[in-house]
This record gives structure tokens, sequence and C-alpha cells, in this order.
């Protein structure tokens, strides 16, 4: 039997996938809310496919308590927070977890860590918990890593699909792992130590958020002299060793906008290229702050009650706020003292701002300019809807004549 602890974005699903290809599992969660909203039949987030494999899962007896239960193998998958300050990791919660299991976990269990930690940290923190537990009771436990890899609107998918490692201290204990995470997994899972899973996993978010950021820092060359980013970008792209992802409104979600700064709080005179990226990411929303003062001043709009903010979480189609642009632009705002502009978000269901607007047609009305922050599929149905406002549109999607961009 497999225990998952966290039941979040990744543990969720994580646990329904095993259930749903035959593994007995139960997940643990904290969270009485959380667990009593599961057990009543309900998922907790939104996510293409995760209502049937939630079903498919319950079918085969998936459990969730706040308990955690005695079996061999743990999966934990908690946050890891960074602590702004000093942009190291915060291993917290899954030390406090680690800490949970023991009480719990028969010699020789096995513990998977799946929360992203930046490297070094099993050892420098979960690994002495481990070790002062075998010093007092006598028994071993398995230490491994397997970190997740999921994109959050496509996680089901890449939950059968993607590639995984695994990292352990003991090759069988890996493999033993490897073919519990087979059972559904149709990709390559390569089989490592700890210290280069750990790293592996940072690195990937950290190349990502690198080229978002060169493309941000283009679009501000470009923004200088009048050229056209996207265009640049596309032609460049036909290079069949150039692939440059895309400007926006800034990064938002829990890996890409937080993992690289794992690198530079622990080698903070080394990665330096990793630093400027992740600033220049970091200061997207303001240079959309400042993009929108010039548009409205350019069209006469003085009244920041008139332009509204498109989108407040942190990418398409997912309902996921988490360190979102729109939310970091409007911090940037508040900075400046200014009156919050108005936000609307489809799939964004409760209030979460003092100035977002529930419903579409009242953020329509009375509103001279619309910033569209994220591409949800909801807007790209109704273009019609923008006719006559003027637009600034952070991705390139809209198609209407006269379009602003960043
Ligand atoms: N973004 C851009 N330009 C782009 C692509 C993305 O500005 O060309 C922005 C998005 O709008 C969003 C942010 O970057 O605000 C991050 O979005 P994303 O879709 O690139 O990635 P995440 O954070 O949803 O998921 C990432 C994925 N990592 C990689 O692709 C290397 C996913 O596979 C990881 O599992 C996940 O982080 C994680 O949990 O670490």
């Amino acid at each position: 039997m497999i225990n998952v602890i966290g039941l979040g974005y990744i543990g969720l699903p994580t646990a329904l996938m095993m259930a749903s290809h035959g593994l007995e599992v139960v997940g643990t969660d904290y969270n009485t809310d959380l667990v009593d909203t599961l057990n009543s039949g309900r998922t907790t987030f939104k996510e293409d496919g995760l209502d049937e494999l939630f079903a498919e899962a319950l079918k085969a007896g998936i459990k969730f308590t706040t308990e955690y239960v005695r079996t061999d193998m743990y999966i934990i998958s908690v946050p890891t927070p960074y602590d702004k300050f000093s942009k190291k990791v915060d291993p917290g919660y899954v030390v406090a977890a680690v800490k949970d299991v023991l009480k719990v976990c028969p010699p020789d269990a096995t513990l998977v860590i799946e929360s992203t930690v930046s490297p070094g940290t099993i050892d420098k923190h979960v690994r002495p918990v481990v070790e002062a537990w075998s010093a007092e009771t006598g028994n071993k436990i398995n230490l491994v890593h397997a970190p997740e890899r999921i994109i959050p609107g496509n996680m089901v998918y890449e939950l059968l699909h993607n590639n995984r490692t695994i990292g352990a201290d003991d090759k069988a204990v890996g493999e033993e792992v490897k073919s519990r995470y087979a059972s559904f997994c149709q990709g390559e899972i390569v089989v490592t130590d700890i210290r280069t899973a750990e790293m592996t996993k940072v690195v990937e978010n950290t190349f990502r958020a690198v080229n978002i950021a060169f493309a941000n820092e283009l679009a501000r060359i470009c923004r200088h002299d009048g050229m056209d980013v996207y265009e640049i970008i596309r032609i460049c792209n036909m290079h069949p060793r150039v692939n440059i992802l895309q400007p926006g409104p800034g990064v938002g979600g829990h890996c890409i906008s937080v993992d690289p700064w794992f690198l530079v709080g622990d080698y903070p005179s080394i990665a330096k290229v990793i630093d400027e990226s992740m600033k220049t990411n970091d200061s997207q929303p303001s240079f959309v702050l400042n993009r929108i003062h010039e548009i409205m001043r350019e069209n006469g709009i003085t009244d920041y009650a008139r332009v509204g903010l498109y989108g407040l979480t942190y990418k398409e189609n997912v309902d996921d706020i988490r360190e979102s642009p729109t939310l970091q632009l409007l911090e940037a705002q508040e900075r400046h003292l200014a009156k919050p502009l108005k936000v609307f978000d489809p799939l964004v269901g409760k209030k979460v701002v003092e100035s977002q607007v529930m419903d579409y047609d009242e953020f329509l009305k009375d509103t001279d300019m619309v910033v569209i922050m994220v591409k949800h599929d909801h807007i790209k149905a109704s273009w019609d809807r923008l006719k006559g406002k003027v637009v600034l549109d952070c991705h390139n999607i809209c198609p209407l004549e006269h379009v602003y961009h960043i």
C-alpha cells in the first residue's frame, strides 16, 4: 500500500493515478476541509481529466484521511515555499511530514519525496532526522527523491506520458520505486542518486525561466526601438537550433517563478545569469504597468476605474493564482498608492482581491481599456466583446485591429 502525504496540485493527481492503476492508495492531508471535500466525492481544483480520474480512483478503492498510515511506501508531496528574503528553500513542511511518517512507519519502509527541493536539501534537512530515528530505533528507512514534472493544465496526460527521474541511495530501492511508478507512467524512468535528482528538477525549471526572461528582455529591446518582438521570435525560431519562448506579463505559478531562486539563494556568487533572469521576470508586471500608463495617456484615458485587467490566474485555463503576474502587478500598483485596477477572471469563482469583478458583462461595462493578462480560452471565444475598446494584449493573441502589445 502507498500512503501519499499532501493532497495538493501534485499529491492528489499522483495518488489518483496510482489508485486507478491497481495500486492500493491512502491519501493523507492535515487539512480536514480538503479531506472532507474529497470524501464527499468532489475534487479540490480544476484540471482537465481530473474528475474522471477521481471517479476511477474512487471505484478502485482510494481512501482519504488526515491520519498517517502504517505501510511500506510513502510519497511526500507537501509544499516547499522559499524565503523571499534569503531566496532559500524552506523545507519545514517536508521535514514535518517526514517526522510524522517516522512515528508510524515500519522498519525498511521507503520514503519518497516528490516535493521540489533545492540540491542538497535532503542530505541537509531530511537525512539527519532519519538518521536520528535510526539511531534511536535501530531500524532503517530508504530515502528516495522522485521529483514531479507535470504541467498544470495538462497534468493527467503528462503524468501518464512524461519521462521521470528517481533518485535513491540504493539502486535496488530506486528500481522498486520505479516499478510502482511504472504502473501508470509510460515514459522512461531514469534511476539516479538523490542529489542528481534534486538538481535536475530545479535545473529544468531554471532553463525555462531563463528562456522566458530572454524573451521578456527582447520584448523590452523591441519596444524601445519600435520592433515587432513576436515576428522576430517567430523568424528566429525557424532556425533549427533556436527555440525562444514567448514574452508575457510576468512569470507566475509555484515552479518557474520559485525554483530558480533556490540556486541563487545557495550559490549567490555563481548563479549570475539566473539571478538577472529572475529579476527580469519579476519586474515584468511593473513593465506592463508602465505600458498601461503610456497607453492610457496616448488614448486620453485618465480614470483608472475605466481600465480592467483580464485574468487573475498565473497562466491560461487553470484556476491557480499562486504568484500570478496580475497579483504582482496589483502589488506594484499599490506601492504607487494608486487605486487598484479592476480585475476579472472567469476561472476564479471566489473573490480574492478587493477590485475583482465577478461578472464579465459588469467588467466590460464602463471599461475603456482591457489588459489581457491571461490567455484563457474564454476570452478567445468572444473577441467581439472587446470591439471599440483600447486593448493591451500581453500575449499577442487578440485578432482585433489596433491592439497594443507589451
Ligand atoms: N510563460 C511565459 N512565456 C512562455 C511560457 C510561459 O511568460 O513562453 C509564463 C506563464 O504564463 C506562467 C509561467 O511562465 O506565468 C510558468 O508557466 P509554464 O506553463 O511555463 O510552467 P508551470 O509553472 O505551469 O510548470 C512548470 C513546468 N516546467 C517546465 O516546463 C520545465 C512543469 O513541467 C513542472 O512540473 C512545473 O513547472 C513544476 O511543478 O515544477
